[in-house]
């Protein structure tokens, strides 16, 4: 056994006053993201997929209760329950989400909000029903220019108190896989993913996908509320304009080979062959078309299967020698269109979009079993 690593040989831990928050921390105990062994399951199960609520989980005691308002500059306006909704023609979709925070807490320095490593990606199979057809009944007037969707949660964010409210252009909103949705893997919303209704929309970072959804209504100007301009920017500093988040950058993720030491996270495993595998995925479905493993910053192509879905990850796998000692290892995707995920996180003020390469620190031992 190498007296030199880390895992074995641990230093003593003592007590801390830096790092994060109490805030960041109360956030992450609320918000929590997917453990990465997950990452196996081609559908992530109910309960291990990230959640992310920014105000209080509404209490819906039935849905019974529940009505989808449609207004605004619209012809016909509409409210729907829930029993109407459901008997309209049905969809089911595998999508997978991603927080557009997601990887905030590896910049260095980091933005002080729900600190997110790696973990804040999920992929469900959503049911409900196709959002353009509801759209088309309404029939948005020639002045409409956007749709705003609302939720029923509402608390304060730098100050401003607001619905947690989203906007779609007219255009966008005419995509016909976006839906409204009240099954996730085929069971009803759970009350934190947005029960009895919420929005999805496939290949666009989280925040467009409103949870808790009971009013659309279509204006005739850009929307400007506080989860629409406030935030969900991407910015260098505070002097820049900025551009809007919108669909999810090309990014994939390792599950973590061998066996974890409890509170770093680091590896241990046996020295031989060991299959490497995870996901990768990226916006408006665009298909991956490479992955590469790093070891130690040299790097090898990994062998990638087809998505079982448009808007659903894709598996990939590489089979590597592991020799004795300390490796870094990483994955990194590249899409259909070209784009390929940066090794270090791309600046952004508020770590938006931080599709940086993962990092898994492994040591390596010839003379240890292990029991995976
Ligand atoms: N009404 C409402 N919808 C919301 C949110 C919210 O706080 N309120 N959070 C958004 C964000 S930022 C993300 S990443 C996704 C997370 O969806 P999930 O919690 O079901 O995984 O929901 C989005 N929809
Ligand atoms: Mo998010």
């Amino acid at each position: 056994m190498s007296a030199n690593n880390p895992i074995l040989n641990p230093k003593p831990k003592s007590h801390r006053a830096e790092d994060f928050t109490h805030s960041e921390v109360q956030l992450a105990n609320r918000n929590s993201g997917i453990a990465l062994e997950a990452l196996r399951h081609d559908i992530t199960p109910i309960g291990m997929h990230y959640l992310l609520s920014h105000f209080d989980i509404p209490y819906v005691e039935n849905e019974s209760d529940w009505k989808l308002e449609i207004r605004g500059l619209v012809e016909n306006p509409i409210n729907l329950d829930m029993q109407t909704l459901k008997s309209l023609p049905q969809v089911t979709k595998q999508v997978t989400l991603e927080c557009a925070g997601n990887g905030r807490a590896l910049h260095k320095p980091h933005w002080p909000s729900m600190p997110w490593t790696y973990e804040a990606v999920g992929t469900a199979e959503w049911r409900g029903t196709r959002l353009i057809d509801i759209l088309y009944n309404a029939k948005a007037t020639s002045e409409a220019v956007e749709w705003v969707f609302s939720g029923a949660d509402s608390g304060v964010d730098s100050g401003v108190q607001h619905v947690f409210e989203r906007s779609l252009s007219i255009e966008m909103a005419n995509n016909p896989d976006i839906m409204l949705a009240w099954e996730i893997n085929g069971q009803a919303l759970p009350p934190q993913h947005g029960y009895p209704l919420r929005l999805v929309v496939p290949g666009w970072y989280g925040m467009a996908s409103v949870k808790w959804l009971n009013k659309i209504e279509a204006i005739d100007h850009t929307f400007e509320g506080q989860q629409q301009v406030g935030t969900y920017v991407y910015k260098k500093d505070n002097n820049d304009k900025g551009i809007p988040v919108t669909t999810i950058r090309v990014k994939s993720l390792m599950v973590p080979p061998g066996i974890p030491d409890w509170y770093s996270r680091k590896r241990l495993l046996k020295s031989g062959s060991v299959t490497l595998h995870g996901r990768a995925w990226s916006g408006l479905g665009t298909p991956i078309s490479k992955v590469e493993i790093g070891i130690n910053n040299h790097w090898h192509e990994a062998q990638v299967f087809p998505a079982k879905e448009k808007y659903a990850w894709s598996r990939w796998e590489f089979e590597w020698q592991a020799i004795t000692g300390y490796h870094e290892l990483g994955c990194r995707a590249t899409d259909a269109n070209g784009d390929i995920q940066p090794i270090d996180p791309p600046w952004d003020k508020s770590g938006f979009g931080n599709n940086c390469v993962q990092k898994i620190e492994v040591w390596v031992e010839d003379d240890i079993s292990i029991k995976e």
